[in-house]
């Protein structure tokens, strides 16, 4: 095996880089960011690339063309992770470039154009609310007002740069849009593989989303003194606005998923006080934007139906989305070679799961290679599994499509 055992070895040492002992979360601009981005570039650079952070705090190597004027193609996932998450999980899409490198650069061979591989910092979003961080700098996408974002503690995102040693007035300089194409390795996170023991596939699109931060407003009373008519529950009304936005997906099950990950009564709440104000969280998705629009707007209409027959306010902030991306045809086709090239049928499926492989979408070819997981394909939990033998395969792949990838045969 000359990759996979090597990968899930690397995947189990930054698993421990984590904030929480006994459980894999490692967020932004943390010391466990800078520990993990370390233990990251010290392996680009035993592979043979150069590697540096840069000024938002992704890691980047760099494989060298022979050409200084060659095209650059770009490659890597996010470092970063949910809470209690697993740890495959864009690791494996940092893993494997580096893999492929040190391959190449093991037999002294170079590719036609310089390959950067990027360790993104942030691309879950856990500790600011926004995510893409890394991925939409690097796509000269990036929005300024992030910044001023807060974590739960009311560090700033500005503020929590600086102190990891970023450098604002850089990211501007971050932008990759003359790259020739970015490709991502990532672990499928769902069941379709596994189903049809394939251990890789390529990605055709990837599903958009959009995230929205509700708050309940109701009166707060004495549990035992407040009879029930009279009530203006913040947490009754959010529970079954929760429930509002399960079931709007679930009668559109086969084009929308939403999910609400967080819920909490304002302060704490206590045993015996009805709930005056909840805070809960939407995640809307959906391959079609104008679908998960309007569903957007038709689950907000439920819950302020239900706000107004409870007489609890509703705020509700949809203060994140990203764009369904479709993945380049021509990528697609090269991948797909690759994956014939190892005997196995190339199988083409969408992304429920967002990527930073969708930011650059929008500016330059973009595609993606899915390696199976097991544990029925289960991820944002620690029992995500990816089998050496997967990750051998996949990063095989990967290092064949890097090498019969024509950078000129991209419509642009
Ligand atoms: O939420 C997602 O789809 C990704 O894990 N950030
Ligand atoms: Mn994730
Ligand atoms: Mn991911």
């Amino acid at each position: 095996m000359r990759f996979g055992a090597d990968i899930l070895r690397q995947a189990d040492l930054l698993a421990g880089v984590t904030e929480e002992a006994g459980r894999i979360t490692r967020t932004y601009l943390t010391p466990q960011h800078r520990e993990a981005g370390e233990l990251i570039a010290a392996w680009m650079r035993d592979a043979g690339m150069g590697a540096h952070f840069d000024a938002l705090g992704n890691v980047v190597g760099r494989y060298e063309a022979l050409d200084p004027r060659a095209e650059v193609v770009l490659t890597g996932s996010h470092m970063d992770s949910v809470v209690d998450a697993g740890r495959y999980d864009g690791v494996f899409g940092i893993l494997a470039p580096i893999a492929c490198v040190r391959d190449l650069h093991g037999r002294g061979a170079r590719l036609p154009y310089t390959l950067e591989v990027v360790a993104f910092g942030d691309e879950e979003g856990v500790r600011f609310g926004v995510s893409m961080i890394g991925s939409r700098a690097l796509a000269g996408r990036f929005d300024g007002a992030a910044l001023d974002r807060r974590d739960a503690q009311g560090v700033s995102m500005r503020e929590a740069l600086h102190a990891f040693g970023g450098d604002e007035s850089a990211i501007p300089s971050l932008a990759r849009t003359r790259i020739a194409a970015f490709v991502e390795a990532h672990i499928e996170q769902g069941p379709v593989l596994l189903d049809e023991g394939l251990p890789v596939g390529v990605v055709t699109s990837i599903a958009g989303g959009t995230r929205v931060r509700a708050r309940v407003e109701g009166v707060a009373g004495h549990a035992g003194t407040v009879p029930m008519p009279g009530r203006r529950d913040a947490l009754a009304a959010a529970a079954e606005m929760v429930l509002a936005v399960e079931a709007h997906c679930r009668e559109r099950a086969d084009t929308l998923v939403g999910t609400v990950g967080r819920i909490a009564v304002c302060g704490g709440g206590a045993i015996n006080v009805i709930p005056g104000e909840v805070e809960f969280t939407v995640d809307l998705r959906s391959g079609d934007d104008a679908t998960r629009r309007a569903a957007l707007a038709a689950v907000e209409r439920r819950c302020r139906e239900i706000a107004r027959r409870r007489r609890v306010a509703l705020h509700w902030d949809a203060f994140f989305e990203l764009a369904a991306a479709p993945c380049d045809a021509a990528l697609q086709a090269q991948l797909a070679a690759s994956i014939a090239a190892h005997g196995i049928a190339p199988r083409f499926l969408p992304s429920g799961a967002g990527h930073d492989a969708m930011e650059f979408a929008a500016v330059v070819p973009a595609a993606m290679l899915f390696v199976r997981c097991g544990a029925g394909g289960v991820s944002h939990n620690p029992r995500e599994t990816l089998a050496a033998e997967d990750a051998e395969v996949a990063t095989s792949v990967l290092l064949h499509f890097l090498e019969h990838f024509e950078p000129r045969q991209l419509a642009r």
